[in-house]
């Protein structure tokens, strides 16, 4: 193919010898785009390119999706045989999946006779499929019978859904992407849209061409969404919930609210009003830093708006004060009516790939289908439905992930199977949960890849398939249930992770016996018929694997009979609480996060890069995405810099109360002068340093607030090598 000039310097793009496009889903973030990869005529995976006719992404795709069909060429670090090992002290053994699965089922059973059910841990994901999550859920509840299961959407995703919860009776993001063409007011809150959901944030570009509306970002650091933004409100860091009353205080004052939409579908206004009648913008812009016009600006555009749209990520999920973030901008959607209908909604951006799915069916915090252990009848249902006696369920969910490690720390968790999560990247307090994972008994990792840093501390290595090597669904930010297809055969001898669950199961014969489908749509099709029904909302029996493909994905509730699903929640005003009213909550602000002081005087922000997904797994093998981010860096503010005699591409070392870091300096005046912030991408590096403050509500960690001390590293040379080390691949 020939593009510009054809008489010089034509650019011509190479022929790959694609012989063959086939469907599936990008593997990477929430966005959810419909991706075809090319193979060559012998199989191998050359290209993918966007699908054209899929409502998500029409035909486009982000750096990361554009190079996925890379992790199937390059491969280091995958995952070819189980390993098994004694001793942490001895290198692994190859074994046979026999063996492995054998060792692994072994150690679950001597640990729970040894210690009690409990004592063994299930920690997973937002990154494998949901008839995956589903049948792991079965497992793990069902068999195995531990309470302690959760996933590391703890890390992401778990404020939201405590703040959808407490505020609407349910989880489940009420809004959709189509709201940014009907919309007349967006505001986004601690979210990074164009780098980490660039296909979402395109989106909100098309709209925007079409109809101009005011876009607000309220964010400590110059995004590079702030940049394009009308409005940037740099608010004080950990004090979103400050703002949020605030608003709600000029909203109830001026008499901007929708009083018959209070009356007739919340309950709890008069508390709500009582609270927000402290905050009062003088007040509060003392504490979130953003002065007392632009907070009563802001609060007229808002509720003056026909329709208004608030996004969120992880600035405002990632803090000790979480979930209440949730809850106050659900509050402003509550009081002046601006949910359910088209352009106005409180949608949470979601995190991973399928951080959806496993919040509605890996029973991680209950039951599969959005159902409670807190709840008899639930239980009851389930219990008949897989064939177990009720009372093998826990009357109330066990420890998050967050607290699953603080347990093993102190002897009350012996045994943990992780499963697609590499905490050791991942988590607050790196150095703490290295000491954590060495006191286990027995570790099983089971992931992509066999070079994942938490795999050092494993006895049994079990080698998973990825992404489109194999098939299921996902489902988006805004509920749509996409389809990944089956692209190429699993690397080496690794497997499916439904194939490993339905393994473990098989070899409990001493437990509960349950059927497992073998199939990713055997397995779906359970799932429809535990969603029919009742009023329930996540209703996915109109689904089906043909249907999906057809229509590019589908959004819940999608009922039997139905063509398509739902754009939107709540259109009849009618929420998920016992007296189908939303609860406006009254949310006290508690300052209690590790902030700046002498000894540390910079707040510590971390986060993500465009280039790069998480611990660096999957696009640390990708070439062109190394070449574009390639090493680990921190922003800091020139002033703050020339302070401490720091140059731009010099080296700094980082204290915190809890490690150490060296890291290059990029001077930008993207982060305020008493700030930093650094991706988390990289190993060894931030989060030797986090805190990690956990939410009351959500057990969420506050990532992106701690404090640290920053120098000229003294010997620039070893740090340059120290720096080279923490990029690993
Ligand atoms: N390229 C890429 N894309 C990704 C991912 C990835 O690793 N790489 N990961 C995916 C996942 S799992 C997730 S969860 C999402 C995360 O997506 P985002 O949440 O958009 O990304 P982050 O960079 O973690 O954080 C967003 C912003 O929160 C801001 N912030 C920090 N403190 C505060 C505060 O106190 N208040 C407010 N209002 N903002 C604050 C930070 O400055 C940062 O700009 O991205 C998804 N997409
Ligand atoms: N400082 C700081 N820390 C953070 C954050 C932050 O903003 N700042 N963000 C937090 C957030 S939002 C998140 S979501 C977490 C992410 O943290 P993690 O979940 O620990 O990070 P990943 O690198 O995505 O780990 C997923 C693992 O799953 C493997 N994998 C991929 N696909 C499959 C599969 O199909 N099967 C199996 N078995 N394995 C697979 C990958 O190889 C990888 O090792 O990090 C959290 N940590
Ligand atoms: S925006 Fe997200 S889902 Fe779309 S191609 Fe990029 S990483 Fe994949
Ligand atoms: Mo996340």
């Amino acid at each position: 193919m020939l593009f510009g000039r054809r008489t010089k310097n034509p650019i011509k793009l190479a022929d790959k010898g694609v012989v063959e496009w086939k469907y599936t889903t990008c593997g990477y973030c929430s966005t959810g785009c419909s991706i075809e990869v090319g193979l060559d005529k012998h199989g191998n995976p050359v290209s993918s390119r966007g699908v054209a006719d899929a409502d998500v992404n029409r035909g486009k795709l982000c750096i990361k999706g554009i190079l996925e069909h890379e992790l199937f060429r390059n491969t280091p670090g995958r995952g070819a045989k189980p390993l098994v090992r004694d001793h942490l002290w001895e290198p692994f053994r190859e074994t046979t999946w026999n063996q492995a699965l054998d060792r692994t089922t072994g150690e679950i059973k001597r640990i729970q006779s040894q210690y009690g059910r409990d004592a063994f841990a299930i920690v997973s994901t937002g990154q494998i499929m949901t008839e995956e999550f589903y049948t792991l859920g079965k497992l793990a509840r069902g068999v195995i019978g531990t309470n302690n299961y959760d996933g590391n959407t703890t890390l992401c995703m778990s404020s939201a859904v405590s703040g959808y919860k407490r505020s609407f009776g349910s989880d489940g993001p009420p809004g959709c992407y189509e709201d940014f063409d009907h919309t007349e007011c967006l505001l986004a809150f601690g979210s990074n849209l164009p780098e980490q959901h660039p296909v979402i944030y395109w989106r909100l570009k098309e709209a925007l061409e079409k109809r101009k509306f005011p876009v607000i970002v309220v964010d400590p650091r110059v995004t590079m969404f702030a940049q394009a933004a009308d409005m940037h409100l740099p608010v004080n860091p950990g004090t979103d919930l400050v703002l949020l009353n605030a608003l709600a205080h000029v909203i109830l004052k001026e008499n901007l609210h929708d009083p018959d939409y209070i009356a007739a579908h919340t309950e709890g206004f008069d508390e709500f009003k009582a609270l927000v009648a402290q905050y009062d913008p003088t007040t509060a812009a003392g504490i979130c830093g953003i002065d007392e016009d632009t907070l009563r600006h802001v609060a007229r555009l808002f509720a003056r708006a026909k329709s208004a749209l608030s996004i969120w990520t992880m600035g405002i999920n990632q803090s000790t004060h979480g979930s209440d973030g949730v809850v106050a901008i659900n509050n402003l959607h509550l009081i002046t009516g601006k949910i359910g209908k088209p352009g106005s909604a409180p949608l949470s951006i979601t995190g991973q790939c399928n951080a959806m799915g496993t919040r509605e069916w890996s029973s991680c915090s209950g039951l599969p289908g959005y159902r409670a252990l807190e709840k008899e009848k639930d239980r009851q249902e389930i219990a008949a439905f897989w064939g177990v006696d009720p009372g093998f369920f826990p009357k109330k969910r066990g420890l998050f992930m967050t607290d699953i490690f603080p347990a093993i720390e102190t002897g009350q968790i012996k045994g943990l199977w992780l499963i697609a999560t590499n905490p050791m990247t991942s988590m607050a307090n790196t150095a703490r949960i290295r000491k954590t994972l060495e006191k286990l008994e027995f570790l099983v990792v089971q992931d992509a890849y066999r070079d994942v840093e938490s795999n050092e501390y494993a006895h049994v290595y079990l080698p998973a398939a990825l992404w489109a090597e194999k098939e299921g669904c996902f489902t988006n930010t805004e509920r749509r249930v996409n389809l990944i297809r089956n692209v190429c055969p699993p690397f080496g001898d690794s497997k499916p992770d439904l194939w490993i669950f339905n393994e473990v199961a098989e070899r409990f014969t001493d437990r509960p016996h349950i059927t497992f489908p073998e199939t990713a749509e055997g397995v779906f099709e359970e799932m429809k018929i535990l969603s029919k029904g009742n009023g329930r909302m996540l209703d996915i029996s109109g689904m089906s694997y043909q249907k999906l493909e057809q229509q590019r994905g589908l959004q819940w509730p999608c009922r039997e009979g139905d063509d398509k699903g739902a754009p939107r929640l709540y259109a009849d005003g009618v929420y998920q609480t016992e007296s189908g009213r939303a609860k406006l909550l009254a949310l006290p602000f508690v300052d209690n996060n590790e902030r700046p002081d002498a000894a540390y005087p910079f707040w510590l922000n971390t986060g993500r890069v465009v280039e790069h997904f998480h611990t660096r797994t999957r696009t640390g093998k990708v070439g062109n995405a190394n070449k574009f981010s390639p090493t680990p860096y921190m922003e800091m503010n020139p002033d703050a810099a020339e302070r401490l005699g720091l140059r731009h591409g010099e080296y700094a070392r980082l204290t915190s109360r809890r490690g150490d870091a060296v890291i290059l300096v990029q001077l930008t005046q993207r982060v305020a002068p008493d700030a930093v912030f650094i991706p988390f991408h990289f190993h060894d590096c931030v989060n030797r340093l986090t805190l990690g403050l956990l939410d009351p509500h959500s057990r969420q960690p506050a990532f992106k607030q701690c404090a640290v001390h920053v120098e000229r590293a003294a010997d620039q040379q070893e740090a340059a090598a120290r720096n080279v080390a923490a990029r690993t691949y």
